[in-house]
C-alpha cells in the first residue's frame, strides 16, 4: 500500500492514525494517509516560525522568485506523476487534468514569481507648511506563518494558488489538503524538498477538519493568517476559530452561479461554453452555472440542444482520452447530490435529462457516479435554486427582459460568478457590470488571467486573491514616514 506522510521541518513524519485515500472511479483504496495530530501541527507551526526568523525570512524577492521558478519547473518535469495522482484521487478525466489542474499548478508559481519581482511600492511626497515635506513609502514584509486549507475539487490548482503567493511574500506555510485528495499535495512537498526550499518554509499536514489537522491549524495561537477555499459553512467555523487571535482570513467559498443567455448570442459558441460551465469536473467547480436563464425565444432550442449534447458527453475512465466527465468525489458527496435530485422532483421539477446513477457493467459500478442532469420548472424559491448542489446539474428557466434577468441572477445569498452570452456590446457591458459577483464573464466562462482579482461577494467569500491582491493579503505593510526639513 502506498503511504502519504506529513512533511514537517523538512522531514517526512509518520503517524499512528491512518485513513484511506479512495479512488472515486471504482471505490478502490489507493493509499494510506498519515493523519497529523495536534503535536505534529504544532511542530509544523514552530518550524514555520523558525524558517521565517531564519534564512528563509531573510531572502530577497529576487531569490524567492528564483525558488518559485524552480518549483514550477520541477512540477512540469514530474507532470506525468502529478497527472496520475490527481486522476486517481478525483477520477477527473485526462482531458481536464492535463489542461487545467496540473498546468495551473506550475503556472501559479511562475506568475507569483513574476509579480513579486515587479510589484511596485506605494510612495507619497507630503507637502508640509513652511516648505518642509515628508516622504512616505511602504515596505512589504511577510505575515509570518500562514495556514492554507484547501478543498478536493481542483486539489493541486487550489492549493498552489495560495501556497505560491504566500511563499513569494516570504511567509512559511502550513498546508492541509482535503482528506479526499492528499496525493498531489504530497508530491508538491517532494518537489519543495528536491528544489532545496529551506526546511520549515513549507509544511504539509494531512487530516480532516473538525478536531483534526484543519481545526488544529485554525486554532493554533501562533498561526498568523488563514487562507481557505471550501464550503461557506466551513468558512463560518474557521472564522470563529480565527476570531480568538484576530487572524486575517481570506475565503474563497461556494457559489450558486447564474448563466444568462440572450437570443442574440453566438449559439454554437455559447453551447460549447455552457457544456463546460455546467459539467466541467462533474459540476464540482465553485464557478459552475447551476442556474441558467434563457431569453424566451431561444428557450426550447437551448433545452433541446443541451440535452442532445449530453447524450454525447462521455462518462469514462480518467485515462480514456475521449472521456469528458468523471465521478463525484466520494460516496457521501454522491449521496448529497442524489438527495438534491430527489428534492428537485419533490419541489416539482421536470427532469429533461439524467437524474439518476449510470450503470457501466464494469468496476465503475462500485464508484460514485451520477448522470449529467437538467431540470426545469422550479419556482425561484425552491431549495434547488437557492442552495449549492456542487454536482452535474442545472436548472433552466425562461426570461423576457434584461431588467428581469438581472434581478433573477442577483437573487441569491452567494455572489461568486456569472456568465452572460450576447453579441450586443452595450448589453454585454450593462449586464456584466450589474452582476453582484466577484467574477463576471461575457461569452466565456472560467477564462483566467492570474493577475486579476478572484473571489466572491456575500456567502461566496471574503477578500480577493490574484495578482497584487494576493500580495496584499500575504504581506504585512509598514509605512515609513520621514520628515525632511527645508
Ligand atoms: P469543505 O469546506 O468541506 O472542506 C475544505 C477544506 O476544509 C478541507 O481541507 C477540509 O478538511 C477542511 N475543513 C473542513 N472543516 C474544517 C474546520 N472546521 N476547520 C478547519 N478546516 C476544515 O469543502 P469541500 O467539500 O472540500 O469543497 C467543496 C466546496 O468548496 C464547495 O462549496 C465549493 O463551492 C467550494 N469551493 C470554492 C472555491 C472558490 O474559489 N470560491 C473553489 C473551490 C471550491
Ligand atoms: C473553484 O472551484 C475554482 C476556483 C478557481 C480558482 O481559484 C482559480 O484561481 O482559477
Amino acid at each position: 500500500m502506498h503511504h502519504l506522510r506529513n512533511y514537517v521541518a523538512g522531514r517526512w513524519q509518520e503517524s499512528a492514525r491512518r485513513f484511506n485515500d479512495v479512488n472515486p472511479v471504482d471505490g478502490t483504496v489507493i493509499a494510506e494517509v498519515h493523519e497529523a495530530d495536534a503535536a505534529t501541527v504544532d511542530a509544523a507551526v514552530r518550524s514555520g516560525r523558525e524558517a521565517v526568523r531564519g534564512a528563509w525570512g531573510r531572502t530577497s524577492a529576487t531569490e524567492r522568485a528564483a525558488m518559485l521558478y524552480r518549483i514550477a519547473d520541477e512540477i512540469d518535469r514530474r507532470s506525468e506523476e502529478f497527472l496520475a495522482a490527481e486522476m486517481a484521487d478525483t477520477g477527473k478525466p485526462y482531458s481536464m487534468a492535463s489542461t487545467v489542474d496540473i498546468p495551473r499548478g506550475a503556472a501559479n508559481f511562475r506568475v507569483f514569481a513574476d509579480i513579486i519581482k515587479t510589484a511596485p511600492l506605494d510612495c507619497f511626497r507630503t507637502d508640509l507648511p513652511g516648505g518642509a515635506h515628508a516622504l512616505n513609502y511602504t515596505v512589504r514584509k511577510p505575515l509570518g506563518v500562514v495556514g492554507v486549507i484547501s478543498p478536493w475539487n481542483l486539489p493541486l490548482l487550489l492549493l498552489t494558488w495560495k501556497v505560491a503567493p504566500a511563499l513569494a511574500c516570504g511567509n512559511a506555510v502550513v498546508a492541509k489538503p482535503s482528506e479526499e485528495t492528499p496525493a498531489t499535495a504530497t508530491l508538491l512537498a517532494e518537489v519543495m524538498h528536491s528544489v532545496g526550499l529551506p526546511a520549515g518554509a513549507f509544511n504539509l499536514v494531512h487530516g480532516f477538519g473538525p478536531e483534526s489537522a484543519g481545526e488544529f491549524i485554525t486554532r493554533h495561537p501562533d498561526i498568523d493568517a488563514i487562507t481557505f477555499t471550501g464550503e461557506s459553512r466551513t468558512g463560518t467555523a474557521i472564522m470563529h476559530a480565527a476570531a480568538a487571535g484576530v487572524k486575517p482570513v481570506s475565503f474563497e467559498l461556494g457559489g450558486k452561479n447564474a448563466a444568462i443567455i440572450f437570443a442574440d448570442c453566438d449559439f454554437e459558441n455559447m453551447l460549447d461554453g455552457m457544456m463546460r460551465a455546467i459539467f466541467l469536473n462533474s459540476g464540482q467547480v465553485c464557478l459552475c452555472s447551476e442556474r441558467v436563464y434563457v431569453e424566451r425565444p431561444l428557450y426550447e432550442r437551448f433545452c433541446e440542444a443541451l440535452c442532445a449534447r449530453i447524450k454525447k458527453l462521455k462518462l469514462g475512465w480518467p485515462n480514456d482520452r475521449e472521456s469528458m466527465m468523471g465521478p463525484l468525489i466520494s460516496a457521501a458527496h454522491r449521496d448529497k447530490v442524489l438527495r438534491y435530485f430527489e428534492l428537485a422532483r419533490q419541489e416539482g421539477a421536470r427532469v429533461l435529462a439524467g437524474g439518476g446513477v449510470p450503470t457501466f457493467g464494469d468496476g465503475r459500478d462500485r464508484g460514485f457516479w451520477v448522470e449529467p442532469t437538467v431540470i426545469t420548472g422550479l419556482p425561484e424559491s425552491a431549495r434547488c435554486i437557492k442552495e449549492e448542489v456542487f454536482g452535474p446539474i442545472c436548472h433552466i428557466a425562461a426570461f423576457d427582459t434584461e431588467e428581469e434577468v438581472i434581478a433573477l441572477a442577483n437573487d441569491t445569498a452567494y455572489g461568486l460568478a456569472a456568465t452572460t452570452w450576447t453579441t450586443n456590446l452595450n448589453r454585454a457591458h450593462r449586464v456584466a457590470e450589474a452582476m453582484h459577483v466577484g467574477l463576471s464573464w461575457v461569452n466565456s466562462w472560467f477564462l483566467r488571467d492570474l493577475r486579476t482579482p478572484f473571489g466572491g461577494a456575500g456567502l461566496s467569500g471574503i477578500g480577493r486573491e490574484g495578482g497584487a491582491h494576493s500580495l496584499n493579503f500575504y504581506s504585512e505593510l509598514t509605512n515609513v514616514c520621514i520628515r525632511i526639513e527645508k
